[in-house]
């Protein structure tokens, strides 16, 4: 049973590979997308590491001139998805997005380096100055105002959750003009962000195309500018371990150091006095969020809980039974299975779990994975799940549900193979 579980995630990274680059899933998201590749990554690199090595380079081949790694590569026309190239029309090639991902690459890099040193060598040292270029484009274009800012709810990867509604309610979204969204034909819409976020998210790309996407025009103009916590964790962790591959290279890694101090000396910015918790900011106005996410969460990945975040840790953990949700449970915007605003996510469960092991904090570990790990037994390899009941929500047979499955959620399962 087990045993079919590792053969079958095996089998969904196969099948969603387009040849050097892995689709998050079939149908509802035909494209490469940024975060979901670092992931298939270190999932193939539990079966065949030339081919992680691989993914890497198809992502980074898109890096823009000014270092941006867009968040979708629109590899080959698909209309099953919305909004395509030609509504971004960024005039890359191949067409790409406008904006950008959570900068988890790096770190994945690092883990999938550790698995064969010697047969990453000369692969790492191949990308290592492009991962350079991109984590100086967030010091240098993202983290004007100290921590990480996000120009679009997309570029979180946190789509719709509660966190961007402050930002969002100062973006018109009435003028964007007739279009047909793809999404809700492939899933439930109630699982899926509502019209009129759809339609703020349609015009902050019109903006992007009405300013050629000039990023410093965006960040400075632009419809929506937020504080985003968990890009902020992500890119400090991803600059320590960009340290340690660079130090692995014998390359200087004292630039890097200086973004990764920054970054760290800015975290009092995102941190809500009155929430007792990191938070997110909209940057135009000042206004913290005010609701606990799975952003805030992150703070683990870069080592920067503390007793007060354990607690609110704990309290929205025990309130459901399958993993992290991703907003708080307690608040009235909870919605167990809409997308970023209540469900389960099993590779954001991963990334929060190694943040828990390098704390030392086993128990934590254990407790997601076990959880992770039932969710997945019981419902099959979803995009995200109910975390109460662990209904599957969102695309089935997800690639980032099964690389975290080989990478972590089924080690249990693994062991118990071996000790079979
Ligand atoms: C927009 C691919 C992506 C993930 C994001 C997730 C979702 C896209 C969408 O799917 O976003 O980028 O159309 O909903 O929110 O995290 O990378 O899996």
């Amino acid at each position: 049973m087990t045993m079919d579980l590792h053969e079958r995630a095996r089998q969904i990274l196969r099948q969603n590979d387009r040849g050097g680059y892995t689709l998050p899933t079939h149908g509802l998201y035909p494209y490469q997308w940024n975060w979901d590749s670092a992931f298939a990554a270190w999932g193939f690199a539990t079966f065949d590491l030339p081919r992680a090595w691989d993914e890497f380079d198809t992502l980074l081949a898109s890096q823009w001139e000014g270092g941006m790694v867009p968040h979708i590569i629109f590899h080959d026309p698909d209309p099953s998805y919305f909004p395509g190239p030609d509504v971004w029309s960024t005039g890359q090639s191949p067409a790409t997005s406008g904006i950008s991902q959570p900068p988890v690459a790096a770190t994945m890099v690092r883990r999938v380096w550790e698995m064969n040193r010697e047969h990453g060598h000369n692969r790492l040292a191949a990308i290592y100055p492009k991962l350079v270029a991109w984590h100086r484009w967030w010091h240098e274009v993202r983290c004007v105002h100290g921590p990480a800012a996000i120009t679009h709810p997309w570029e979180s990867g946190r789509d719709n959750c509660p966190d961007w509604d402050i930002g969002m309610a100062g973006v018109d979204g009435s003028n964007v003009g007739p279009y047909t969204r793809r999404d809700t034909g492939h899933v439930d819409p109630s699982m899926r962000p509502q019209k009129e976020q759809y339609d703020r998210y349609i015009a902050m790309v019109q903006f992007g195309v009405s300013v050629g996407w000039d990023q410093k025009r965006i960040v400075d103009e632009g419809p929506f500018l937020m504080a985003d916590p968990g890009i902020t964790f992500i890119l400090l962790r991803a600059h320590e371990d960009l340290i340690a591959l660079g130090q692995a290279l014998g390359e200087d890694t004292q630039e890097i150091a200086h973004w990764a101090e920054t970054l760290r000396a800015a975290l009092p910015e995102i941190w809500n006095p009155d929430l007792g918790a990191y938070d997110a900011k909209n940057l135009r106005t000042g206004e913290f969020a005010g609701i606990l996410g799975s952003g805030a969460l992150l703070a683990y990945v870069a080592n920067a809980g503390n007793p007060e975040l354990d607690a609110h840790l704990m309290r929205v953990w025990d309130a459901v039974n399958y993993g992290i949700p991703s907003a708080d449970p307690h608040h009235p915007s909870f919605d167990a299975r809409r997308y970023w605003r209540g469900p389960s996510w099993p590779f954001l469960n991963a990334l929060i779990a190694i943040g828990f092991r390098d704390m030392g904090r086993h128990d934590l570990d254990n407790r997601l994975r076990r959880e992770t790990a039932a969710a997945i037994a019981k419902n099959g390899f979803a995009e995200y799940f109910d975390p109460l009941d662990a209904t599957a929500c969102g695309g089935m047979d997800f690639t980032w549900t099964a690389a975290i499955w080989l990478t972590w959620a089924g080690l249990d399962a693994e062991e118990n193979r071996g000790a079979a």
